[in-house]
């Protein structure tokens, strides 16, 4: 069913099955609306609660995104066939976050050179010690870029991909230096009680 993207308008899916030619439709509408940069997936839609908070920085700094639920253990080889057509599709960045077991964004990055950033969510029964620690240790030779669990992570995956994107787009790199102003003058101005 399409939910909307907080704040945005712009549509996400989350496909009630795993019907690869139907998934393949969905993709083509999404890019058909406005070609997305970066990809914004994530195991289960039980994580989306933390990961809409990377696709709103996204939103917020106006970078064409796709939000989806691609699972490495229930859709393994739509999962492969979405890390490895990213980068054809016009993707630069994947956003990738899975809790537990997380094994979504190593797998992803298995499947792709494009940046992958890995966002462990906070699992019930270890508070994310296993998400985080299923992401951050990866094999040499195929790097995912790992960031905090949870919520602050998801922002922080937000920021680094557009900090990514920033590298050869001067405008945004304009953007994030207003947005670090703005978190430094709220630091600056904080009163305590
Ligand atoms: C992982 O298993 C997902 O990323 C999610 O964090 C976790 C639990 O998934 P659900 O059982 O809630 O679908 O694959």
């Amino acid at each position: 069913m399409p939910l909307p993207v907080p704040g945005t308008g712009q549509r996400t899916f989350f496909p009630a099955d795993c019907e690869l030619a139907a998934e393949r439709d969905e993709i083509a509408r999404v890019t058909d609306a406005q070609p997305p940069l970066v990809g914004v997936i994530m195991g289960s839609r039980s994580d989306w609660d933390t990961m809409s908070q990377a696709a709103a920085i996204l939103a917020e700094f106006g970078v064409p995104r796709e939000t989806r639920v691609v699972s490495a253990h229930r859709t393994p080889q739509w999962m492969a066939e979405y890390a490895s057509s990213a980068a054809g599709r016009g993707l630069a960045v994947i956003v990738a976050g899975a809790g537990g077991a997380a094994h979504l964004p190593g797998m992803v990055a298995a499947h792709t050179v494009l940046p992958v950033i890995g966002v462990p969510v906070q699992s019930a029964a270890l508070n994310g010690l296993d998400s985080l620690l299923s992401i951050v240790q990866m094999p040499k030779g195929v790097p995912v870029a790992t960031v905090a669990i949870g919520s602050a992570g998801a922002v922080n995956a937000g920021l680094l991909a557009v900090a990514i994107l920033a590298t050869s787009r001067p405008e945004l790199r304009e953007r994030l230096q207003q947005y670090r102003d703005r978190i430094a003058a709220d630091v600056r101005s904080a009163s305590l009680p």
